[in-house]
């Protein structure tokens, strides 16, 4: 695994751990940052021990944003041509499930990051926003996109235009959380989110991860028929068999990811 500047990694029983590291700076996402943790999870992707990837923060934040410091004196035709940020997307191309365990402060690109992920965990002290209007700009890395779709034009409207935050509770009502755990107990908990994970077939659930993203993308019709296929698909893996002649059995599976 490559050192990293602004993040730790390490590995447990069939998951991977990805902290971010810069609490002075309540985790400010700078383009180190966005190096650091793309690079990390495409390597934990391409890990056949890790089933699943945990993303979290340290002390009060998950992360404050973008780094504004670093965004200060930005000017178009430098973020234009760079096209600054789009290199989060590498993230998205991650196929396996990636827990964001949020401890703190999600705001800005810190809550586009974790919607990036796939099941969000929640501390009690979690807060959520899109606060860029008060730096007189709009959020740019999904923030108007991904946070309409989770949890619908009212509320992403009054977050984005007011640039207020919202609560573990309020999150998880609007559907942008999937739980809320105690604060102390948040890693434990994405710890045993991602160790049932990695009791599953890896393939079976790059598949799930598919398939529910092309919810997003796509109409009714077309995601029915793409989930279909990829369930055809699925009765060609050795996991499948193994799943279904376990279950018959009455004993536990015993997948090879295969
Ligand atoms: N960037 C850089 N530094 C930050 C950031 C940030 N986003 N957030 C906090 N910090 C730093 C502070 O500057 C401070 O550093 P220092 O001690 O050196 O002054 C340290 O972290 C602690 O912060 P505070 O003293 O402000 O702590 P408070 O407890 O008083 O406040 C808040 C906590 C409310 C979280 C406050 O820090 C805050 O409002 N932060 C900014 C939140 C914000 O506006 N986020 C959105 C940023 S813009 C963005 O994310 C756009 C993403 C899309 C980019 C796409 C490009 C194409």
């Amino acid at each position: 695994m490559t050192d990293f500047e602004t993040i730790l990694v390490e590995k447990g029983e069939g998951y991977g751990i990805i902290t971010l590291n810069r609490p002075k700076a309540l985790n400010a996402l700078n383009l180190q940052v966005l190096k650091d943790v793309t690079t990390a999870a495409a390597e934990l992707d391409a890990d056949d021990s890790v089933s699943a990837i945990i993303l979290t923060g340290a002390e009060r934040a998950f992360a404050a944003g973008a780094d504004i410091k670093e965004m200060q004196s930005l000017d178009f035709a430098t973020a234009y041509k760079a096209d600054w940020f789009a290199g989060w997307n590498r993230l998205g191309e991650v196929r396996k499930p990636i827990i964001a365990a949020v401890n703190g402060f999600a705001l800005g690109g810190g809550c586009e990051l974790a919607m990036m992920c796939d099941i969000l965990l929640a501390s009690t002290k979690a807060k959520f926003g899109q606060p860029e209007i008060n730096l007189g700009v709009l959020p740019g890395m999904g923030g108007s996109q991904r946070l309409t779709r989770a949890i619908g034009k009212a509320k992403a409207m009054d977050l984005c235009l007011t640039g207020r935050m919202m609560d573990a509770e309020e999150a998880e009502r609007s559907g942008l959380v999937a739980r809320i755990v105690e604060h102390d107990e948040l890693l434990d908990d994405a710890k045993k989110v991602a160790a049932l994970i990695a009791t599953k077939s890896q393939v079976a659930s790059a598949m799930v991860k598919e398939a529910v993203n092309v919810a997003f993308e796509t109409t009714l019709d077309q995601g029915l028929k793409y989930e279909r296929r990829l369930f055809h698909a699925s009765l060609a893996t050795d996991d499948q068999k193994e799943g279904m002649a376990a279950f018959v059995e009455k004993r536990a599976p015993q997948f090879t990811h295969s």
